[in-house]
């Protein structure tokens, strides 16, 4: 099972749509941010050294990056989904 390590009001939103549009099960896993200093909260430092959202781990795998998981997932989960041939023409 996917584990999605996610913050509230962060591009993590995207990683969370991506799974839906592919109806892959995911485990959320929930940060809120400081409402005063609008910073992710300490806790994601243990998942993350670098204390921002989104993670995932896939296993043992465990990815940072938005751009970085969306490929991962569309080219390990997808199925060819939401993936155009890069062959198609250009119009
Ligand atoms: N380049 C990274 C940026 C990650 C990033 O800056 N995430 C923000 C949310 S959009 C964050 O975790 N901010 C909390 C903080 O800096 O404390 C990505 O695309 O994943």
């Amino acid at each position: 099972m996917i584990i999605v390590h996610h913050l509230n009001n962060s591009r993590s939103q995207r990683i969370l749509w991506l799974l839906e549009e592919l109806a892959i099960p995911y485990e959320l896993k929930c940060y809120q941010r400081d409402p005063k200093t609008n910073l992710a909260p300490p806790e994601l430092k243990a998942i993350n050294a670098l204390g921002k959202s989104p993670v995932i781990e896939d296993g043992a795998q465990k990815l940072i990056e938005s751009s970085a998981i969306i490929d991962y997932l569309i080219r390990r989960h997808g199925d060819g989904r939401l993936q155009p041939d890069p062959s198609t023409p250009r119009l």
